[in-house]
């Protein structure tokens, strides 16, 4: 463990990480900027009662004044999800920033993987990912997590990325960077809200068995680099594709229409969408975290288990 003076993990998540316990990590900015209050507390305490009836100890990340915390309390996550949008969305280049003001932040994939890496926990639940936007051939908006994913050695379960992205060339920027990037079930991409696509990742995996071996290989073999497990939505909670294409079209257009840039897109494009589909796109947002996390938590079971 490479325990730094910024950084306070919970007694609890401690001691499971010094015992070869399973925890899993879970980021903040999901909270803050990803879901509207109060549904953004709720999902964040089921999230870590589904990862406790899994058997793991979840560990909810984010930086409290200027405090690298892995694992908060129902009060600490109660506190960003009623701030919202006021937190900073912190990535790799905000968190010395943040630290030296003693200021507060959310942690995106990226930054929550790094505290999670500091503080020994390998698996990290979360929604969805960061990618290369559509249109980076022209913007360069590619997401400071596919570089994080190349450099830090956590495992992500989301439910693959969003098409507010170009998953062809999120893909294409994974493989370069050397990423795996597992199916679970499945051989094809999803998309988040829907189980497809039409993208094929590079390996179908069928147990959590199966995944925490790949990646204590990968540990084993001191390969530098996380590996990407995408884990569709459940069938019963899968949007209409139509519906959810229609939404993201428009919420691109008008995020290009109103010059959106920068850390903003993201943020800006997840909350347009939820607008336009009415609340159905945020219900299969909450339930496919859900998934993600059982399937983390068992993984990271199997994964003590090779260690
Ligand atoms: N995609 C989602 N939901 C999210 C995010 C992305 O479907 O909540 C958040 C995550 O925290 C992710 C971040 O790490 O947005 C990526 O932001 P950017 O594209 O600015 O790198
Ligand atoms: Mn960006």
């Amino acid at each position: 463990m490479n325990l730094n003076k910024f950084l306070d993990v919970a007694p609890e998540v401690a001691a499971a990480v010094a015992a070869g316990k399973p925890v899993v990590a879970l980021e903040s900015t999901i909270i803050s900027h990803g879901m509207p209050y109060p549904q953004n507390v709720e999902t964040a305490l089921k999230v870590e009662q589904i990862i406790r009836d899994n058997g793991a100890v979840p560990a909810t990340i984010a930086i409290l004044g200027g405090r690298l915390k892995a694992g908060l309390s129902a009060e600490e996550i109660e506190y960003l999800g009623k701030q919202g949008q006021k937190v900073t969305k912190a990535s790799r280049r905000d968190l010395a920033v943040l630290v030296a003001r003693k200021a507060d932040g959310a942690t995106t994939v990226t930054t929550t993987m790094m505290i999670a890496h500091m503080a020994g926990i390998q698996i990290f639940a979360t929604g969805g990912i960061g990618g290369v936007h559509r249109g980076a051939e022209t913007t360069m908006d590619i997401s400071a997590d596919l570089e994080e994913l190349a450099s830090t050695p956590v495992m992500v379960v989301c439910a693959g990325a969003k098409s507010i992205l170009d998953l062809g060339l999120t893909l294409e920027y994974l493989e370069t960077h050397g990423v795996p990037v597992i199916g679970y079930g499945t051989k094809e991409l999803p998309a988040f809200y829907t189980r497809k696509s039409g993208f094929e990742v590079d390996y179908r995996m069928d147990s959590p068995e199966e995944i925490a071996a790949a990646f204590h290989v990968s540990r084993e073999l001191g390969l530098k680099g996380g590996m990407l497990v995408t884990n569709p939505i459940p069938e019963e909670f899968a949007m209409d594709h139509d519906v959810i294409n229609k939404a993201i079209d428009e919420a691109i257009a008008q995020a290009n229409a109103q010059g959106i840039h920068g850390k903003a897109t993201t943020p800006f494009l997840l909350a347009k969408v939820k607008e336009l589909t009415g609340g159905d796109s945020l219900d299969s947002n909450i339930q496919l975290v859900f998934n993600n996390a059982k399937l983390a938590a068992q993984t990271a079971a199997k994964l003590c288990a090779m260690n």
